[in-house]
């Protein structure tokens, strides 16, 4: 196969389309699971294995997979990934000639289309790291305390531009936050499995203040079930930001190909042949 396939005799026989089949399988088998579907914590696998990349170094990346480790794996970004590692374990049993790393960016890009977000690019040829000595070093991933500046220091260390950090930020309009994994609580939207960019529809239409409790800084609105973290609201605080926000939120079709293009970038990072 094109594309520096890592696993030759087994990745080229390996039938993807049937890898997708057991992944939209696993979506909904579970009803108990958080609003009943994997698919948004497959969807934050993906991004955490793919968004330590550093451009300046190579570093990081999906490529390596090194997230089955410490202390990648306990890095507190991470906590709660487990869960999506543990539910792809028997599909990756079941097709082994697919890499640890293709087969979690696939998953990841799965989940969105099947939640009814665009197609994302997405090729194979990403190989597995033997250890932990390969993990990129903690602090590579976004704060959701932080500001803009912040999340243009670790979206541009990947080469990204405003637009697509934007874009891809649009991503919260899936899954919650869970107070047990990063101390956040709380949907962003009210239909957290259906992917459109009722994010940033929600991020201008509708007020936010902050939440009152214990808890880390956090934003509410007037009803108190959803929620923004403070660097979700730092895409309308900054002026250069928010431009994209109101394109996105008038325009679901711009943003599902802006999406797709920045999503697919990503999974590509530090995969060779597939990263620019
Ligand atoms: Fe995120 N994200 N994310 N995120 N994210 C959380 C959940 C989910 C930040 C922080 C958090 C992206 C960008 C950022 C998803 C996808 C993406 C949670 C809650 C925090 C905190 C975790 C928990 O408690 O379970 C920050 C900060 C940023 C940033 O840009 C500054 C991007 C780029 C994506 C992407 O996929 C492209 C998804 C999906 C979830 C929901 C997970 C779930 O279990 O549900």
């Amino acid at each position: 196969a094109a594309g520096g396939v890592v696993v030759p005799g087994l990745a080229s026989k390996l039938d993807y389309g049937a890898v997708r089949k057991a992944v939209e399988e696993v979506l909904e088998s579970n009803p108990d699971y958080d609003d009943g579907s994997y698919g948004p914590v497959l969807v934050r696998l993906a991004w955490h294995a793919a968004g330590t990349y550093d451009k300046a170094t190579g570093t990081g990346g999906s490529n390596g997979a090194t997230m089955r480790f410490a202390p990648e794996s306990d890095h507190g970004a991470n906590a709660g990934l487990a869960v999506a590692r543990a539910l792809l374990e028997p599909i990756k049993k079941k097709y082994p000639g697919i890499s640890y790393a293709d087969l979690w960016t696939l998953a990841g890009c799965v989940a969105i289309e099947s939640m009814g977000g665009p197609s994302i690019p997405w090729s194979p040829g990403r190989e597995d790291k033997p250890d932990g000595s390969y993990c990129p070093p903690d602090g590579r991933l976004p704060d959701a305390s932080l500001g803009a500046a912040h999340i243009r220091d670790v979206f541009g260390r990947m080469g990204f531009d405003d637009r697509e950090m934007v874009a891809l930020s649009g991503a919260h309009t899936l899954g919650r936050c869970h107070a047990d994994r990063s101390g956040f609580l709380g949907p962003w939207t009210n239909a957290p499995t259906t992917f459109s960019n009722l994010y940033f529809k929600e991020l201008t239409e509708n007020k936010w203040r902050k939440k009152r409790w214990s808890g880390p800084v956090q934003y509410e609105d007037k009803s108190g079930q959803l929620m923004m973290l403070p660097t979700d609201m730092a895409l309308v605080w900054d002026r250069k930001f928010k431009p994209y926000v109101d394109e996105y939120a008038k325009d679901e079709d711009k943003f599902f190909n802006d999406f797709a293009a920045a999503f697919g970038k990503l999974m590509a990072l530090g995969v060779p042949g597939q990263s620019p």
